[in-house]
């Protein structure tokens, strides 16, 4: 061989070593799925307290069997449930001379006013998704005084076990769908980029209160950097 030869070949060697070490230094990312409050009160299916267009037999089933899929893939998927008080500040009932929809102040931010939904133990309150897919279920909105639309805070800052859940299975980057577009799957999407985690939100496997905020709440979490896809896809989630 000569010297032309060997100085590609040592060329070679040395690229090769290279980036072959900074292959096996990063590490890969680990993905962990949160579906976001599918329960009863907030489905058409079951003729909800606060039943949310489009959430329909059809709907409950695409989300099972998306989020199916998911779990054989190997990803740990993660439920949030709402799970209210009766005596929530998010219930219209429980503040004097307020309807359903009507929006207060409570502690310095706008607050709509529920229809009381996802009562502690009651029926509406029940995830309509086959329990063993889950790695976890983190319940919220337990404090009477505080709403909690993200799965990993509520509004008065207390945080749930959420974080430190993904944080333990090393999980950094999460796909995120569910009810509502508008409200809990935004609040919880905004506070995972926040937290640092890299974050894909699935719009057709997900359901909104109204047309305007959920439109507006896509926006939002694209312009934070969430990459919005239409449906699911295993090949765009590894690669996005
Ligand atoms: C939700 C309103 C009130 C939600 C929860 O899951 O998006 N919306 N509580
Ligand atoms: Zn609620």
């Amino acid at each position: 061989m000569g010297n032309w030869g060997m100085k590609t070949l040592a060329a070679a060697l040395f690229f090769t070593l290279v980036l072959g070490g900074m292959a096996m230094a990063k590490e890969a990312t680990k993905i962990g799925i949160i579906v976001v409050d599918i329960q009863g009160d907030f489905t058409k299916l079951k003729n909800g307290s606060l039943a949310v267009d489009g959430t329909d037999e059809a709907y409950i089933k695409a989300v099972e069997e998306n989020t199916k899929k998911l779990k054989e893939t190997g990803y740990p998927i993660f439920a949030t449930q709402d799970w209210h008080p009766a005596n929530h500040a998010s219930f219209f009932t429980n503040h004097k001379g307020k309807k359903a929809f009507d929006v207060i102040k409570l502690h310095g931010k706008s607050q709509v006013l529920w229809p009381p939904h996802c009562v502690q133990k009651t029926p509406g309150a029940e995830i309509l998704l086959d329990k063993k897919l889950f790695t976890a279920v983190v319940k919220k909105g337990m404090d009477s005084k505080y709403d909690s639309y993200s799965g990993f805070q509520d509004d008065g800052g207390k945080k749930t076990a959420l974080d430190k859940l993904l944080k333990k299975e090393k999980i950094d980057k999460l796909v995120v769908y569910g009810i509502a577009t508008d409200y809990c799957v935004r609040a919880t999407a905004l506070d995972a980029v926040a937290a640092g985690y890299k974050v894909i939100m699935i719009k057709n496997l997900s359901r909104g209160v109204a047309p305007d905020t959920s439109q507006k709440a896509i926006d939002e979490m694209k312009a934070k950097g969430i990459a919005v896809l239409d449906d699911l896809d295993l090949e765009k989630i590894k690669g996005n």
